[in-house]
């Protein structure tokens, strides 16, 4: 395990889109393990999505403390949302700003794991925000393209 460099905004990376992963082999379980790490020791984030570490791969982990733990997302397909929230957001790869974005109160997710097998969840809440701000990495998007108001914390 190696904890990963986190790209920041005018990294041309984290505007592309990610590529579908095909292939669920020990690398791909190496990334997964890495952003994990990276994710929680080193930032203390609740998400991390692989461009954010410069990978155009669509994957993306998920932590944010409540009874699902720790969830790992290959090749996500949002299959449905509902409902608006406005959402007091940070990135990573956007140092010291934040804002509000509005996000679908629930969702529900369609995804693969490491090994390749597929799973669907429900989210909502924190967990649903977070899976749409990482999602939209996949897409080259950022939370600051989103904007409702902007704040000046973290
Ligand atoms: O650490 C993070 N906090 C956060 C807060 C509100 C909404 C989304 C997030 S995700 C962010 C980590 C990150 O940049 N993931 O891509
Ligand atoms: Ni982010």
């Amino acid at each position: 395990m190696a904890l990963r460099n986190i790209c920041v905004i005018g990294d041309e990376v984290l505007r592309k889109k990610a590529r579908e992963v095909t292939v669920f082999d020990d690398r791909l379980s190496e990334l997964i393990d890495d952003m994990i790490e990276t994710m929680s020791f080193e930032n203390r984030g609740i998400g991390l999505a692989a461009p954010q570490v410069g990978i155009l791969r669509r994957v993306f982990v998920v932590d944010v403390g409540d009874e699902h733990g720790l969830l790992e997302f290959v090749n996500p397909e949002i299959v449905s949302s509902e409902g608006k929230v406005m959402s007091s957001e940070g990135c990573l790869s956007v140092p010291e700003r934040g804002g509000t974005v509005e996000r679908p109160e629930k969702l529900i997710i369609k995804a693969q794991n490491r090994k390749g097998e597929s799973f669907e969840l429900e989210a909502e809440g924190l967990l649903a925000i977070c899976i749409c701000h990482e999602y939209d990495h996949l897409e080259g998007v950022l939370f600051v393209d989103k904007l409702v108001e902007v704040e000046e914390t973290t």
